[in-house]
């Protein structure tokens, strides 16, 4: 899903990296393409409009942040406003102190309620720890009753069916034995139609009106695209939805319904199913699907894997460190430390937005790590805290213990002390001196490389092709 349109915001962001200068007519330019790459993913033309025109006056209107390059800005606007068309999203879910809660679940025919009843049973169970209960509501198709009760059986959970009843009544009844048993939520699998129809709708809004439910879902197969969309917006003038739960995202659609259906019809996407077995649901998050969209990687879990990584208290204070410049090759030790717990540096570097795709131009350099962190181990704790008091022999002595030259021993111990003079400044409040240490050029979205990572060398051509 989303393929084509990751792969053109990335080659738009990539162009307009390139320019030393955004002018409004280039920005319109590359703005075109995802234009077309939105409307190629089935987003509704409206939808699209509105994203282009929104993107369009803050890249142009947005003032550029020292510090900040504008091709930066921009993908964060993209991302930003990717997230904004589906979100903000709340899915929790309130349970009533007074009685069971019930959630009313509707769509058309096929979209995969029943699946879904089931599957949103299994995920409260799990979340709120409750005992929720399905109501065989969709008394149209005489098989519907008898597939709830196979499912619910599968997980354990009760299902209250009648025959010979209607909707309306097995709602009651379900409620009644949920307030009985202690049991809830009561979840309704309401009977679907191939076609929206004014007889479904009324049944509908009198199962609404007569048991009041506290949320009611529209249940919605992502597959298909506008139509589903277009019938979302029928459902919610005629019964008023609280949210969506979007089908069947495990399948080749296109992802439009995914990026429409909040502008469409005012109400988010609330859960999503991922596939026909009962865990593949979840609740939806507008966050990660931006990120997923906008090819910014997993900066998610690459924050997440960092704070296993290190204590609190270590954080705290390396930052106090920080901010008091007394940052010292200890430090910098425990850092290296800290990097190394979180994985391998390519691993590491895959996570941040742009360098997943551009890893390939970076020469990894494991090795020269290793060597910077045996150089730091050389060093006596002493060493390490005060550096300057390292002269030819102790340098001598670090270079012969960590097996390497003491020029590289100079050249490190040079590079910490030129770092801890631009934190100094940065600490007085000099920010531009942390700009100014940068390396320029075209990666420096990513900031500038860690040791042990070196930038491939532009070769003649490249250079020349630049120009
Ligand atoms: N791949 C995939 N299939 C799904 C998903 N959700 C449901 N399905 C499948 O879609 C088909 C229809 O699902 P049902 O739950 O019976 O749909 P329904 O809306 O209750 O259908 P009616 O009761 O006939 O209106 C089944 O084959 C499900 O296994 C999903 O998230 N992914
Ligand atoms: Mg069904």
């Amino acid at each position: 899903m989303f393929e084509t349109l990751t792969n053109t915001l990335d080659s738009f962001f990539s162009k307009i990296r390139g320019r030393p200068r955004l002018t409004e007519k280039n920005i319109q330019d590359g703005l075109k393409e995802v234009r077309l790459a939105l409307l190629e993913a089935d987003v509704h033309y409206r939808v699209v409009k509105d994203f282009i025109q929104r993107v369009a006056e803050k890249a142009c209107g947005e003032e550029v942040i020292r510090g900040v390059n504008p091709a930066q800005q921009i993908v964060k606007i993209v991302h930003d406003e990717v997230e904004a068309i589906m979100g903000p999203v709340d899915t929790t879910i309130e349970m009533r102190q007074d009685g069971p809660t019930v959630l009313m679940v509707c769509g058309l025919q096929g979209s995969g309620k029943t699946t879904t009843c089931v599957k949103l049973a299994l995920y409260l169970r799990k979340t709120y720890s409750c005992s929720p209960i399905l109501a065989a509501t969709d008394v149209r198709r005489p098989a519907a009753v008898d597939q709830l009760e196979i499912l619910g059986k599968e997980i354990d959970i009760p299902v209250v069916s009648d025959r010979n009843a209607d909707a309306i009544m097995i709602a009651m009844k379900a409620r009644f034995e949920a307030a009985d048993k202690g049991l809830g939520p009561v979840i309704l699998d309401t009977a679907g139609r191939l076609h929206i129809d004014e007889e479904m709708m009324e049944e509908l809004r009198e199962l609404k009106a007569r048991v009041k439910p506290d949320q009611i879902y529209l249940v919605a197969d992502a597959m298909t695209g506008q139509d589903a969309v277009a019938s979302a917006q029928e459902f919610n003038r005629s019964l008023e939805f609280d949210g969506v739960i979007l089908t069947k995202l495990d399948g080749d659609a296109r992802g439009g319904a995914a990026l429409s259906i909040k502008a469409v019809t005012g109400k988010p996407i609330k859960f999503v199913g991922l596939g026909e077995k009962i865990d593949k649901f979840e609740p939806f998050y507008p966050d990660r699907m931006a990120d997923r969209i906008v090819g910014m990687g997993d900066v998610r879990s690459l924050v997440e894997k960092a704070q296993e990584a290190i204590e609190e208290e270590d954080a705290r204070l390396l930052e106090e460190k920080l901010r008091r410049a007394t940052f010292d090759l200890e430090d910098f030790r425990k850092q290296l430390h800290m990097i190394r717990k979180m994985g391998s540096l390519q691993e590491l570097l895959g996570h941040l937005p742009f360098l997943g795709s551009r890893l390939d131009q970076i020469d990894f350099d494991e090795h020269e790590l290793n060597r910077v962190e045996a150089i730091v181990n050389g060093m006596t704790q002493q060493e390490r805290t005060n550096p300057d008091i390292i002269g030819a022999s102790r340098r001598q002595r670090i270079a012969v213990g960590s097996g390497c030259d003491p020029v590289m021993v100079n050249q490190l111990l040079k590079q910490f002390k030129q770092m801890r003079k631009v934190m100094r400044k940065v600490s007085k409040g000099d920010v531009a001196a942390l700009m100014e240490s940068m390396p320029p050029g075209l990666d420096d979205i990513a900031g500038p490389p860690p040791r042990g990572v070196r930038r491939k060398r532009k070769t003649r051509k490249s250079k020349r092709k630049r120009k």
